[in-house]
């Protein structure tokens, strides 16, 4: 049974990532922090208690700023192949928090790198690069695109990229980026544009919610589906050379568009609800990302799947029905339910 050690388990990705692997018959062990709520929602639904032989899930406590616990937990489970999915991953906030940022988000990942050299196992690594790394450089991007970074974030992903193919050269290691453009779900959390969107017009739709406040409307970015994207992430262990890899769906849409058509979906009027508030708008901004996957596709015949009116379908559905049980709690008479939902 092949071994898959997942930085990020409790994300939107790794979530889907740990299905994913499960499903192929994979030893899945996750990096998660501690906290003093519960912050394994996205994979409660996997989890076997420790003691049932059929468990196959396992997690580790551990932090991507504290090297000791990398190193101990690869030299003890030596896995086949790593997904390094684990970051601060919100940009806004990467202007609010820009040195944690560079220490959990770039920093992390050489920490990374490093518990592989040191323990010295054979296995194989995916870092989660971002489209944000393109930045102000004009669409559409591949992997020749020179890099022009507009957050602490982005410059932070950047590192990581440089030293993933550092180590690659340098070590020898089996280490890819894989250069994902947004890709969102249901599971997304929800202060991203696309879930905050969906939340709140199906709780506007339902009468729990008055106002919606964005920042900056005329964003474009290359929306795909979080479940397609994660199978891109494991192609990329399976080649035969480690490489960096595009993976997007080559469409790109406006944040307004966005609220337009989710909006829409619900019989509302999005003009009537949305308004701007100038503390969403970031110091610097990426205007346009759209992707070109072209090599993804000739070389690992990765395509997505999910389009992007099925990607609103699927998000407001699933908010529906959280807001149909918020309302449902509500008028039974309970109070504060809203945070208990997901
Ligand atoms: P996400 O939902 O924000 O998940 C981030 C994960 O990192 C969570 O499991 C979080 O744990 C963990 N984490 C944060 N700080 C950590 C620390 N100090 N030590 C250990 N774990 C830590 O992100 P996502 O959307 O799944 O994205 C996965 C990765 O892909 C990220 O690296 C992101 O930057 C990158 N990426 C995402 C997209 C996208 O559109 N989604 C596109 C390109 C690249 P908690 O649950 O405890 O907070
Ligand atoms: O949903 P966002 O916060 O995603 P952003 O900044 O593109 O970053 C996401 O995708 C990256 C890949 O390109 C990942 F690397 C990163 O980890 C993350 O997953 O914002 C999208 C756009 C931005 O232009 C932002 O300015 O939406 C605009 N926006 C407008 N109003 C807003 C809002 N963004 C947020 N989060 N909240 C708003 O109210």
């Amino acid at each position: 049974m092949k071994k898959a050690f997942i930085t990020g388990i409790t994300g939107q990705d790794g979530a889907y990532l740990a299905e994913l692997l499960l499903d192929k018959g994979y030893e899945v062990h996750g990096l998660i922090r501690r906290s003093s709520t519960f912050n394994t929602e996205r994979i409660d639904h996997l989890y076997k208690d420790f003691h049932d032989p059929e468990a196959r899930m396992f997690l580790h406590y551990g932090d991507l700023s504290v090297s000791s616990h990398l190193i101990k937990l690869l030299y003890d489970i030596r896995p086949d192949e790593i997904y390094h999915l684990g970051a601060q991953s919100h940009v806004r906030v990467s202007f609010d928090m820009p040195e944690y940022t560079g220490d959990v988000t770039g920093l992390g990942t050489l920490r990374m790198l490093e518990a592989i050299r040191k323990t010295g196992i054979n296995t194989r690594f995916y870092q989660a690069s971002s489209s944000e790394m393109f930045g102000a450089a004009p669409p559409p991007q591949d992997e020749t695109t020179p890099f022009e970074p507009q957050s602490p974030y982005a410059a932070a992903k950047v590192y990581s990229y440089y030293v993933v193919k550092n180590y690659r050269k340098a070590y020898n290691i089996f280490a890819g980026n894989g250069i994902l453009f947004n890709h969102e779900s249901p599971r997304r959390g929800e202060t991203f544009v696309t879930r905050k969107i969906t939340r709140a017009a199906t709780r506007i739709k339902l009468g729990l919610q008055d106002k919606l406040y964005l920042g900056n409307l005329e964003a474009k970015r290359d929306w795909g589906f979080a479940g397609d994207f994660v199978e891109a992430m494991w192609l990329m262990l399976q080649q035969d050379k480690p490489d960096d890899y595009i993976i997007a769906t080559g469409e790109s849409h406006s944040v307004r568009e966005f609220a337009e058509k989710v909006f829409q979906k619900l019989g509302l009027d999005y003009k009537k609800y949305v308004a701007i508030d100038k503390r969403y708008f970031r110091p610097t901004e990426v205007d346009a990302l759209l992707g070109d996957s072209t090599k993804a596709q000739r070389k690992m015949g990765w395509t997505p799947k999910v389009t992007f009116k099925q990607l609103i379908d699927m998000m407001v559905e699933a908010d529906l029905e959280l807001a149909n049980r918020e309302r449902t709690l509500l008028n039974a008479g309970y109070r504060n339910v809203k945070n208990r939902l997901i």
